[in-house]
C-alpha cells in the first residue's frame, strides 16, 4: 500500500509511542521512514528502533528551535529527494498545567503548550509543502479534551482544539497542492507521556467500562488508522478529527 512513498515521523520516544505504532503499520505497507527526535535523551531509543526498519534516517529536530526544523527538511530531501506523508505526535505542557484548575494556567505554560502542541503543526507542514511534490498527506494526534473539558487535561485541551482547528485551516490552504491534512481523536492510551499524569490509571479505567467496546483503545489501533491516512485508501478525506476510541466519544448518559 505505501511501496515508493517517503515518511517523516514526529514524536517517538520508546517502542510504546503513538509515533511508533503509526510508522509500524506504515513500514508494513513498504514506507521508508524518516524519525526526529527532540533531544540528546532520546537518540538512542530512536535510533534503535529506526534501525529495525529499512532505508531509514535518524535527525534531531526541536521545535522549538526553528534551525534544527530546517535542517531536519534538509536532510530528508537530500537522502529521500521527496516527502509522501508527515505523521506529527508530539504535545507537551509543563506538569503543573495538568492538574488542579484551568483557571491558574500560568502565561508562561499556556505559550509553551500552544506553541510545541499546536503551532509545530503549521510550522512542519510548511517546511513539508515544498518536498510533497506529488501530493502528501499529514496527520496529527488529538484528544477528546479538544472539545468538552477533561478534569485534568487544562490548557492540552485548548491546545488540541487549536491543533484540530489547524488541521482544517491547514487542509483548506494545502488542498490545492494535492496535500491532505487530518487529526487522530485518540482514546488515552498508556505511552510515557501519559505516565507522568496523576490518576492515569483510573481514567483507563472509567474510559474503557464507558466505550463501546468496553476497552481501551491501543497504539496499534491508531497506528493503522494513520496509516489508512496517509495512503490512497483516504484520498476523498482532509480536514477530518477521526475519532479512534472504541467508540468513547458517541455516548450521553
Ligand atoms: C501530553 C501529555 C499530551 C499527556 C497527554 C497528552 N495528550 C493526551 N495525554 C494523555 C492524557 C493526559 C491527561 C488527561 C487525559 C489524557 C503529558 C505531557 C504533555 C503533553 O487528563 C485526564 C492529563
Amino acid at each position: 500500500m505505501l511501496e515508493n512513498k517517503v515518511g517523516m515521523i514526529f514524536g517517538v520516544a520508546n517502542k510504546r509511542s503513538i509515533a511508533w505504532a503509526c510508522a509500524a503499520a506504515c513500514a508494513e505497507q513498504g514506507a521508508k521512514q524518516a524519525f526526529t527526535y527532540q533531544s540528546d535523551r532520546l537518540r538512542e531509543n530512536v535510533e534503535e528502533l529506526a534501525a529495525t526498519l529499512p532505508d531509514s534516517l535518524v535527525v534531531p529536530c526541536d521545535v522549538m528551535d526553528q534551525v534544527t526544523v530546517d535542517r531536519a527538511f534538509d536532510a530528508v530531501a537530500r537522502k529521500y529527494g521527496k516527502l509522501d506523508f508527515l505523521i506529527h505526535s508530539i504535545a507537551f505542557a509543563p506538569k503543573e498545567a495538568l492538574e488542579g484548575e484551568f483557571v491558574t494556567t500560568t502565561r508562561e505554560a499556556f505559550r509553551t503548550a500552544l506553541e510545541v502542541s499546536a503551532f509545530s503543526l503549521t510550522q512542519v507542514a510548511l517546511a513539508a509543502s515544498p518536498l510533497m511534490t506529488d501530493g502528501g498527506s499529514i496527520v496529527t494526534m488529538s484528544y477528546y479534551g479538544a472539545e468538552k473539558v477533561v478534569s485534568n487535561y487544562n490548557v492540552m485541551g485548548v491546545a488540541k482544539a487549536a491543533l484540530e482547528a489547524s488541521t482544517r485551516y491547514l487542509a483548506a490552504d494545502l488542498g490545492k497542492n494535492n496535500i491532505r491534512v487530518n487529526a487522530i481523536s485518540a482514546g488515552p492510551i498508556n505511552t510515557l507521556s501519559a505516565r507522568g499524569v496523576k490518576n492515569m490509571g483510573s481514567l483507563l479505567g472509567y474510559v474503557a467500562e464507558k466505550s463501546p467496546l468496553k476497552r481501551n483503545v491501543t497504539a496499534d489501533e491508531v497506528g493503522k488508522t494513520a496509516m489508512f491516512l496517509v495512503s490512497d485508501l483516504s484520498s476523498g478525506i482532509t480536514g477530518e478529527t477521526i475519532y479512534v476510541d472504541c467508540g468513547y466519544n458517541i455516548m450521553g448518559i
